[in-house]
């Protein structure tokens, strides 16, 4: 009796583990009947330098995004690009940070092509940084070594930024002052302008490169020098949200300013374009109607 039901439990035994195995190899089954991806590794170089590390590497069936990565610390990508069956036999193409790559590849459902496969990728990029609202935080300073201004600049690239200068050599400083990234695409510095630097306007060079070598050094930064007493004092143009030109948006931003105030419309120049003595909803529609119909109608800062 007792070695019956022993064997009893022998056979129930048998028969879960047969059945656990059943199960297992199901999902095994199931597993294989997925497709595995294609995987490529290998360098990428970028106008024949080796890229930094972080740079993304994606690949592409047609338009659909099917894998990427960042490139590591040796200039080397790996990555998987994912297909099912009807992919087999696709053309798989590659982008360095945006920019596509001279090589592709075939995309193989079943492979008897090896599981990971080299491709050292390579592209050519000649697309400037593009350089943007030129800024000096306080554009009017004293040349006394102490007083300073921050100088800001947003720079982005179809690829990635490298390194961004600012010549100071005509103010007493370097004359490739780096500007540090400070979030986003916006790059900064802060200065001083030496004593003994004369007063007047100076426009300060900045020179924007990207990880290809490419350069643009076409936008100053205005930072005006100014005797003791004026320092602080916004710049008497009608260029209110400091773009580097006078137009209608002036107006509207003068106008913005007055209802709702800093720090949501920081002024750039005076705003007192009609000489009234104060800054008011008048000055916005005043520089407007200057856009408009033109000085003759509407000069700004008329002599007192
Ligand atoms: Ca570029
Ligand atoms: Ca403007
Ligand atoms: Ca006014």
């Amino acid at each position: 009796m007792k070695q019956s039901r022993k064997m009893g439990s022998i056979v129930v035994w048998t028969l879960i583990s047969i059945l656990l195995a059943l199960s297992g190899m199901a999902a095994m089954t199931s597993a294989i009947g997925e497709t595995p991806p294609n995987m490529f590794y290998g360098y990428v170089t970028l106008n024949d330098e080796p890229v930094p590390a972080g740079i993304t590497v994606s690949a592409y069936i047609g338009e659909e995004l099917r894998g990427s990565c960042a490139v590591d610390g040796m200039g080397v990508y790996s990555l998987g690009v994912t297909g099912n069956e009807s992919d087999e036999g696709e053309t798989v193409t590659f982008m360095i940070c945006g920019v596509p790559a001279d090589e592709n590849a075939t995309w193989h459902a079943r492979s008897s092509t090896p599981v990971s496969r080299r491709l050292d990728l390579s592209a050519e990029d000649h697309e400037v940084p593009a350089v943007t609202n030129p800024d000096a935080n306080q554009p009017l300073i004293v040349a006394d070594g102490a007083q300073t201004s921050q100088l800001n600049v947003t720079v982005t690239d179809n690829c990635a930024v490298g390194i961004v200068t600012v010549n100071l050599s005509t103010i007493g400083g370097s004359d490739a002052q780096v500007m540090e990234c400070i979030g986003g695409d916006v790059y900064s510095t802060t200065t001083n302008a030496s004593v003994g630097t004369a007063n007047g306007t100076y426009d300060l060079r900045v020179n924007a490169s990207d990880i290809a070598g490419n350069y643009n050094d076409s936008v100053d930064i205005v930072l005006e020098i100014v005797p003791e007493g004026m320092e602080g004092m916004l710049p008497k143009t009608g260029d209110i949200d400091g773009d580097g030109d006078i137009d209608f948006d002036d107006g509207v931003y003068l106008a913005m300013y007055t209802i709702y105030g800093e720090p949501y419309y920081l002024l750039h120049a005076d705003g007192d374009v009609n000489s009234s003595g104060a800054v008011d909803f008048d000055d916005g529609i005043y520089l407007a109607m200057y856009t408009i119909y033109g000085k003759y109608y509407y000069p700004l800062y008329p002599p007192v």
